[in-house]
């Protein structure tokens, strides 16, 4: 039997980020993929590309979640943008009501189309009920600062600290992204699950941000985790997952790209 892996995550229409990528990355890596939607994103072309918002009714989340769970053994969940309270209210129950052995958070905190009010509630929500929940979690630069609570990460040494502080915090494995945000030609991760350190480490694709980089990131260790691998050796497969996404990136009439999965091989 395939190992199915569920996205709890929105969509995002153009492909390039959410559900779309979630999907793509778990049936690259020879998972079953499902996906139940939280809100749905749409870039607006005569707006910047500004992100128009609509969450998904919590019930109707709940609904999916239900579905999917009957119809499949899962023990993997990857979690991405949740999007308001009150859906994060929805996904907190129903995480509760079942016994996922993985649930791994992307921590998508803020979204251009959302009030900065309403985002920081989503925020605070985010950490009060998803995180304690998680088992994983992959914050980027942004979000590990907000995670950690440190004021300041500018070496791979700071975000070593910050992972090992979002760890003692929320009891949960840590994969902090450097990225392109910090200096140097690799782009590092960190990986602290209360053991390891582990840095991971792959030569920087230019220093732009890709679209979906990090959907992808988390999407991947999902599958790896769904097909039976450690934290680690997950987090390691995600990382080339991601690189090869990059490398392989596809562009439109959108200022920015997009990952593609497609050309990953084990
Ligand atoms: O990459 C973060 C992200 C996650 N999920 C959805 C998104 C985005 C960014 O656009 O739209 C649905």
């Amino acid at each position: 039997m395939t190992h199915v892996a569920l996205a709890i995550a929105g969509s995002e229409a153009t492909g390039g980020a959410g559900a779309q990528t979630d999907l793509k990355t778990f049936h690259q890596l020879g998972t079953f993929g499902t996906a139940a939607l939280t809100c749905i994103v749409s870039f607006d072309p005569k707006n910047d590309w500004g992100h128009r918002f609509v969450p998904v009714e919590p019930q109707v989340i709940r609904d999916q979640i239900e579905a999917t769970t009957a119809v499949h053994d899962i023990d993997t969940v990857k979690i991405g943008m949740l999007g308001t309270p009150a859906t994060i209210d929805a996904v907190a129950a129903s995480l509760a009501e079942r016994d996922f052995t993985n649930v791994v958070l992307d921590p998508v905190l803020i979204c251009k189309g959302q009030e900065p009010g309403a985002a920081l509630d989503t925020d605070n929500a985010l950490k009060e009920k998803i995180l304690p929940l998680a088992t994983f979690v992959t914050p980027n630069h942004f979000e590990t600062l907000s995670l950690s609570g440190m004021e300041s990460i500018e070496t791979v040494e700071d975000l070593t600290e910050a992972a090992k502080r979002i760890h003692d915090t929320y009891d949960v494995t840590v994969l902090a992204k450097g990225g392109v945000v910090l200096p140097g030609v690799d782009a590092v991760d960190v990986f602290y699950d209360g053991e390891q350190i582990v840095q991971l480490s792959s030569p920087k694709i230019g220093e732009e941000r890709v679209s979906g980089a990090g959907c992808t990131l988390a999407a991947a260790v999902t599958a790896e985790l769904a097909k039976g691998a450690s934290e680690l050796e997950a987090a390691r497969t995600a990382k080339a997952v991601v690189t090869s996404s990059i490398e392989n990136r596809q562009g439109g009439h959108a200022p920015f790209e997009a990952v593609y999965q497609g050309a990953y091989r084990a």
